[in-house]
């Protein structure tokens, strides 16, 4: 087995990234560029999961490839496509789909979210999302996995699909097992509305969340208006647990601010929510309004960013295409 590490991540585009894509996933995308070599896919086929107007999925794509470049990832040092250029994806994922089991598929709590109450009328294509994040992962023999900590089951799931492979191929070590890479303080970012629910795109409020393209203006108003709690700041963490609102500020504040939680915690207490609402505005607009800018930037010119997916593309699948090969062989297709 190769013992060289690979660093594969995917990011659906379905609409404006945010907080909570930007500290669980984007941020460590570009520390891990620096130290090992990466593969940073638009997940485009994830996307179609659930439905897409064709138009909003193309403008998507640029978007998110725009958010990946604006927040420092750097096209001639990482590869960087969308999914559905390179077509060894979804052969893989077909394979996949005759080793995963489907036990293993009703246990992910992500299908239960997204399917809700009405199972019976989701896709074929949620269900089965996790195999295809496998084939993501695997069809590059990558070894670690940089996700936020609602993507941990499914990754826990690529492993098991790996091991499976390597059994009934009789192949010992062929799929190395990939290893997540999860940010701790901010593993998961929560909505500023809920702070039992994460952020996320999809969220209809978007006062549930700071988007990286969101003006000084706007992040000051949804800071302001952010669920957070009515007595003043707690001295210790136990206390700060049993308010995630006012938890999920100061996580968030603590992360930027690369100061720990609890010397926030000794600095803040007693004080008013207000005192550290004030002082995370000021950081976010610091630090999310110039990737804002930049994504604005790099969205008008469109021909800038087909050429990054284009090489990034042709990269990619010269490693797809030569694994594939390998993979046909062990299954027994000719
Ligand atoms: N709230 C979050 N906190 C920490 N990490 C997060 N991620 C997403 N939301 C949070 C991480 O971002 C990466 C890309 O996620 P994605 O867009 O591919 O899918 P998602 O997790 O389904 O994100 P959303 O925003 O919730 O999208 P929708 O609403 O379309 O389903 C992943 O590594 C993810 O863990």
């Amino acid at each position: 087995m190769s013992k060289k590490k690979l660093v594969f991540s995917g990011v659906q585009p379905t609409g404006n990234l945010h907080l909570g894509n930007y500290l669980g996933a984007l941020k460590n995308f570009v520390s891990l560029q620096k130290e090992m070599d990466c593969i940073y896919c638009v997940v485009d086929l994830h996307a179609i999961t659930v439905f897409q107007k064709p138009n909003d999925l193309r403008e998507n794509v640029f978007e998110t490839l725009a958010s990946f470049i604006a927040t420092g990832l750097n096209p001639d040092r990482s590869i960087i496509f969308n999914q559905s250029a390179v077509s060894g994806h979804a052969e893989l994922a077909w394979i996949l789909n005759c080793t995963s089991r489907i036990g293993w598929l009703n246990r992910m709590t992500q299908f239960k979210d997204k399917a809700g109450s009405d199972k019976e009328k989701a896709s074929v294509g949620l269900y089965i999302y996790p195999n295809l994040m496998a084939a993501d992962i695997l069809l590059y023999k990558a070894t670690h996995v940089p996700v936020g900590a609602d993507q941990k089951q499914h990754l826990e799931l690529s492993r098991d699909i790996a091991q499976k492979f390597n059994s009934d191929f009789n192949c010992k070590d062929f799929f190395p097992l990939p290893e997540p890479l999860i940010s701790k303080n901010v593993a998961r970012v929560m909505s500023l509305r809920d702070g039992k629910k994460k952020m996320s795109k999809s969220e209809e409020s978007d006062y549930s969340r700071i988007n990286l393209k969101d003006s000084a203006d706007d992040i000051d108003k949804k800071i302001k208006k952010a669920k957070s709690d009515s007595e003043p700041i707690p001295d210790n963490l136990k206390n700060l647990e049993k308010k995630p609102e006012a938890l999920n500020l100061i996580n968030i504040y603590s992360e930027i601010s690369k100061i720990s939680l609890d010397k926030v915690l000794n600095e803040m207490s007693g004080k008013d929510y207000s005192f550290l609402k004030k002082n995370l505005t000021e950081l976010l607009v610091k630090e999310i309004t110039p990737v804002g800018k930049e994504i604005k930037k790099l969205l008008n010119d469109k021909s800038h960013l087909e050429q990054i997916l284009k090489k990034g593309k042709e990269k990619a699948n010269i490693i797809a295409e030569e694994n594939l090969k390998n993979i046909r062989e062990k299954v027994g297709l000719i």
